[in-house]
């Protein structure tokens, strides 16, 4: 009897291990993409980026002096070099996926630094720990109690102690994970001050197009840069400057340092996903609707990010590349571009109008409310089609 009851202790505990177990997988964080993964994304079986269809559009990618391209008289690009190519270089392990380096990327936004507390000083010891207990327990089963060694099995079936443990443990540990998650939360959508940046992005099968609200109208189209091989001669192609492959993109946006950004995501044609891991940011881009998230980039560098939702056959190649910049250099290129600073002196004639100017809410209200909630400023914003994306005007994705 004394060998049956303490099998039985024993199957509870295997039980408890188990359900610590499920508890720590369910707990697992939605870390960013492991971006070794996704740097390597293949390009076999994907049309090839430099395809005939992407040769007429010289306008969009141009040769080498695309960012240096501009009106005479106009302001110069100041986080361009005269020849066009980027200043600020991609870092490594900063901002961009690196070989041979496990965990998330380095965080640079407060949300993101938090983020990462949460996750290396909470949830993986705590996860490492259940795992080594199942681990342990497994083992201990296997071999103390396998038929050769314990013929006669338990035939227990309750205990009441252990059974209110397992339920209890796991729901422990949960409160206790639930602190700092909801807190983490609560930061990532806390709306931005006043004073902050706006940046709207766009997702377009298969490329980002930008624009700065509150900043006079500018707006950027980004398309990812084709490999030189890939190319006709004369066109822009990647460079080590540029950053890394797939991740590169022939215009960077340019975003201040240690001002707050409102990040505002929808799309023009099926659900895409703004994500740049060292920002802590993943935010859905959907049409018809506007999603609000806001950080605060902490250091100037260059930071990449993906399309993170499945959105057709590039998917894999509508990359996110950040210059963050002094609030300086950002206003000097907002002047650039042919924009105003909030505060400075209101936009010339030749600044186009704005159906949204400088709050978020005028932005969610239907222009003319005439198609509901569907309808917004967005879609007033046509993009060019890209020739780097080879996808014809408006047919969206019926060749899938
Ligand atoms: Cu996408």
């Amino acid at each position: 009897m004394a060998g049956l009851g303490l099998s039985g202790l024993k199957l509870v505990l295997l039980g408890a291990g188990l359900a610590l177990a499920g508890i720590g997988h369910a707990a697992a964080p939605a870390v960013p993409p492991s971006a070794g993964t996704q740097a390597a994304a293949p390009q076999v079986g994907a049309p090839p980026p430099g395809s005939a269809e992407a040769q007429p559009d010289g306008s969009v990618t141009p040769p080498a002096t695309a960012g240096a391209a501009q009106p005479a008289g106009a302001v110069a690009d100041p986080t361009l070099n005269p020849d066009g190519s980027p200043k600020l270089r991609p870092t490594e392990n900063k901002g961009q996926p690196s070989p041979r380096v496990l965990g998330i990327q380095n965080q640079v936004t407060p949300n993101g630094e938090e983020a990462a507390r949460f996750h290396n000083n909470l949830l993986m010891p705590v996860i490492t720990l259940i795992v080594l207990l199942v681990l342990a327990l497994l083992v201990w089963v296997v071999i103390r109690y396998r038929a050769a060694a314990h013929p006669n099995p338990s035939r227990t079936s309750h205990n009441t102690t252990i059974e209110i443990l397992w339920t209890a443990v796991p729901v422990l540990i949960l409160a206790v994970f639930a602190v700092p998650s909801i807190r983490l939360l609560a930061h990532q959508f806390k709306p931005a001050p006043d004073n902050a940046v706006t940046l709207k992005a766009i997702g377009n099968q298969w490329f980002w197009t930008y624009e700065y609200p509150d900043n006079g109208g500018v707006s950027v189209t980004a398309n990812m840069l084709k490999e030189r091989d890939q190319v006709a001669p004369g066109q822009r192609y990647r460079t080590d400057a540029d950053g890394p492959r797939l991740l590169a993109t022939d215009n960077r946006i340019v975003l201040p340092v240690g001002v707050p950004i409102r990040l505002i995501t929808t799309a023009n044609d099926v659900i895409h996903s703004w994500a740049i891991p060292s920002f802590w940011v993943k935010l859905d881009a959907i049409p018809g609707r506007l999603n609000e998230t806001s950080f605060t980039i902490k250091e100037p560098g260059v930071y990449f990010g993906q399309c993170s939702e499945l959105c057709g056959a590039r998917h894999a190649y509508m990359p996110i590349a950040i210059d963050a910049v002094p609030p300086a250099e950002f206003a000097a290129w907002i002047r650039a571009k042919g924009g105003t600073m909030p505060g400075a002196a209101q936009p010339s004639a030749a600044a186009p109008a704005q159906p949204s100017s400088d709050r978020v809410d005028d932005t969610a209200t239907p222009p003319t409310g005439g198609d509901g909630p569907t309808v917004n400023a967005t879609e007033t914003a046509t993009p060019v089609t890209q020739g780097a994306t080879g996808n014809p005007a408006g047919a969206g994705n019926v060749d899938q």
